[in-house]
């Protein structure tokens, strides 16, 4: 090529990664129904995103898991299939390895403290610490402490769990969190609980009151043990294929939309939390309380195991520290 024709092809490289992207409506995927807090917080980003591109670009919710579980949805968001992608920390746990900092089994000591946690440096990390497997972290958004729930008999106790076939998240962490409490602990996707729970597949599962109830999960599962073992946050991922075709400006917008959307999302949260405990009781879920310590006592293997590096035990540290 000579001089003239290779000036022309770096002139037109050089335009073609500054032009912005088409206008698009991009499809973010979630397993909860349309008016679950997590789904509407992605729509209310997406209004202030159309808003500040004057319409040229909003984001499209796939709900009930029509586009897969969250493992593969996860998939296809890196290979750019899918832009976005609202899902729990633990199915991205075996993927980026910081993601199993806020699923630590009771590393929160309240909602405060994880929200205080997520908002500063260490959840920033925890968001950016995806960006080299192909996502790019958004946000974080409530998902409230996680409890044991069973089909035939209530588990009071630390003893009680043994032995008890619990459904989990397909995360080597949760397998290993369960088997902890000696439950012969079992991953599966989330849309296969239910029917998993009628015929007996397993005895178990966990969840948060929201999933516990807009899962139907406590017509069939009607013990609910208070054991608030792990407080796991949901996160808001972005392809880094997709992301590498915005423009600067266009990105800056995705980032705040994406920040703006989680006081909104937080109180929705507050509201359905409360909303579907009262919904769980009055439908027939019996509630216990149960002995926490023993229950806390037990994880020390879990922390060994997946705390294993020094940057995750400092990261652990960090939290435990947060005030
Ligand atoms: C919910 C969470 C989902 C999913 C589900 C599960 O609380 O919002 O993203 O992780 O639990 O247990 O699979």
């Amino acid at each position: 090529m000579n001089i003239k024709l290779t000036r022309i092809a770096a002139a037109l490289a050089a335009a073609t990664v500054c032009l912005p992207a088409a206008a698009k409506e991009f499809r973010n995927s979630d397993v909860h129904p349309a008016d679950y807090p997590t789904v509407m917080a992605v729509n209310y980003m997406s209004d202030v995103i159309s808003k500040k591109t004057n319409g040229k670009h909003s984001i499209k919710t796939f709900y009930g898991g029509t586009l897969g579980s969250e493992k593969d949805t996860i998939e296809q968001t890196k290979l750019g299939g899918l832009d976005l992608v609202r899902i729990n920390v633990a199915p991205m746990n075996n993927i980026c390895a910081e993601t199993m900092v806020p699923t630590m089994p009771f590393l929160f000591r309240s909602k405060e403290h994880m929200r205080k946690v997520l908002d500063g440096p260490i959840g920033e990390e925890i968001l950016k610490s995806c960006e080299s497997q192909g996502y790019i972290g958004l946000a974080f958004y409530d998902s409230g402490a996680r409890s044991l729930y069973t089909v035939k008999k209530p588990v009071k106790s630390l003893a009680d769990a043994k032995g008890m076939k619990i459904r989990v998240q397909q995360s080597d962490l949760w397998v290993a969190l369960l088997q902890a409490m000696g439950a012969n602990a079992t991953p599966m996707p989330y849309g296969e609980v239910y029917t998993a729970l009628k015929v007996g597949t397993v005895d178990g599962a966990e969840n948060n009151w929201p999933s516990y109830d807009t899962s139907r999960h406590f017509e069939v599962a009607k013990f609910y043990a208070k054991t608030e073992h792990s407080m796991a946050p949901e996160m808001l991922l972005m392809s880094k294929k997709v992301w590498d075709t915005l423009t600067p400006e266009e990105q800056k917008i995705f980032r705040d939309a994406a920040k703006e959307s989680v006081p909104y999302m937080r109180k929705l949260w507050d509201e359905k939390e409360a909303k579907s405990e009262a919904a769980v009781r009055a439908g027939g879920a019996q509630v216990n309380e149960v002995d926490k310590k023993s229950f806390q006592d037990a994880m020390a293997p879990v922390y060994d195991k997946f705390m294993s590096t020094p940057k995750l035990k400092q990261m652990v540290k960090a939290v435990q520290d947060t005030k």
